[in-house]
């Protein structure tokens, strides 16, 4: 239990071996069928692989199998966040991971604990829920991304799919964070590199990784929040289809409501920390400390107990569901910001070489006493960095 102390950043230079052990996970290169009975019952496919249920064969604990390819760009991150976020309570824990051969590809299995509720919004559907009801469930989903937030780690895919209930029992299941393959550490490191000396960034350049990618999941917690307290989202497309450029504008502007009909009963304070949470400006945008010190995520138990539509609307109309999903899908893609890949590196540039001359120049100035002249263009405008706003999906094969 010595992990609490330690950052993602110090466990991150351990071989994943060392680092799973670290946080008392198994890592284990034998095949995995000698532990557990894989199972035909596909529970999806995540953007790295397949997950499938398994049963673990010493005592019949059932547990979901995610295949993650080693050479995808990001099978180490994704498991080694996931581990070290595994330590919260509302985020699906791992149980073993192993590296094995699959149809001749090297590849990590993670085993996970079955979350056999199911998804959130499915339950939310079959059943009426109050705005107290609400409140704790999104008191869940900010308890999980804070721990993350807290540790310098963004989850930049937080949707209803990956929400799920731990058990179908409602009095006491856990809703659980799933799918850690956009998860990212955020901190200045990658822009720090001799490869990315970042002679033209601007103040606000450095710190936009880290505050872009935080306030995306921020973002979406405003968007699932409405969903929750309603049934249908936000932003919409009015021609039915899944995006359409009005609705584009209408995400980039940030121009919602809260249509009487459904909204009129609901709290104030709830509306206000939507509002602060679907903020155009990210600078504007409440970060999850300040979300989770909310009385309305504080205080649940003063929140008020008027039942809410939502179920009924996402019944009357099933698109709903779908269409939320589609719209979350569209805006995380674009909302996902990336530091400049390797690729944006010229190799033929040699950072050493300007570094080494200021150190000599900066010495015959002191020598001198004066501040000496100024040429200071002389690097190559390919070192610069681009926040690029690649889209990842585009990106894994
Ligand atoms: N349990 N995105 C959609 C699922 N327990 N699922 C997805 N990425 C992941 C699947 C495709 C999420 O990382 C995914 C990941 C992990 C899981 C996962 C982990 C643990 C589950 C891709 C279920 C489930 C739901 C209802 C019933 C049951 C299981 O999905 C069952 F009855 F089988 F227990």
């Amino acid at each position: 239990m010595q992990v609490h102390q330690k950052t993602f950043a110090e466990l991150d230079r351990l071989p994943i071996a060392q680092f799973l052990e670290q946080l008392g996970i198994g890592f284990y290169k034998h095949s995995v069928v000698e532990n557990y009975k894989l199972t035909r019952d596909k529970l999806g496919t995540g953007i790295n692989g397949s997950v499938i249920r398994v049963q673990r064969r010493s005592d019949n604990t059932l547990g979901a199998l995610k295949i993650v390819y080693k050479n995808a760009p990001r099978a180490d991150a994704e498991v080694k966040l996931h581990a070290f976020a595994t330590q919260c309570p509302h985020v699906v824990r791992i149980l073993d991971v192993y590296e094995n051969q699959y149809r001749g590809r090297s590849c990590y299995l993670i085993i996970m604990e079955c979350m056999s509720g199911g998804e959130l919004f499915d339950r939310i559907q079959q059943s009426k829920i109050t705005e107290r009801d609400a409140a704790k469930i999104m008191k869940e989903i900010g308890t999980a991304v804070q721990f993350l937030h807290n540790r310098n780690i963004a989850h930049r895919d937080l949707k209803p799919e990956n929400l799920l209930y731990s058990s179908k029992d409602v009095h006491t299941a856990t809703l659980k964070l799933i799918d850690f393959g956009f998860a990212k550490e955020v901190s200045h490191k990658g822009l720090q590199t001799p490869c990315f000396t970042p002679y033209y960034a601007a103040p606000e350049v450095l710190n936009q990784s880290v505050r872009y990618n935080m306030s995306c999941d921020m973002w979406s917690i405003g968007v699932i929040m409405y969903v929750l307290l309603c049934g249908y989202p936000p932003f919409y497309s009015a021609t039915g289809q899944p995006i359409s450029p009005g609705m584009k504008k209408r995400i980039k502007q940030g121009e919602y409501t809260f249509p009487a009909d459904d909204w009129s009963t609901v709290s104030t304070t709830a509306k206000e920390l939507i509002q602060q949470m679907l903020t155009v400006d990210v600078d504007k945008r409440i970060d999850i400390n300040i979300f989770m010190r909310s009385p309305w995520i504080a205080a649940t138990s003063e929140v008020p107990t008027t039942p809410l539509v939502t179920s009924r609307n996402l019944m009357d109309d099933m698109d709903c569901l779908k269409l939320t999903q589609h719209e979350m899908e569209t805006a995380l893609t674009t909302m996902r910001v990336d530091e400049p890949t390797s690729e944006l590196k010229n190799p033929k540039t040699s950072n050493n070489k300007l570094l080494a001359r200021r150190q000599k120049k900066k010495l015959a100035q002191l020598e001198m006493g004066n501040g000496g002249g100024g040429e200071e263009q002389s690097n190559n405008q390919q070192n610069v960095p681009v926040v690029s706003q690649n889209n990842l999906r585009d990106m894994v094969p």
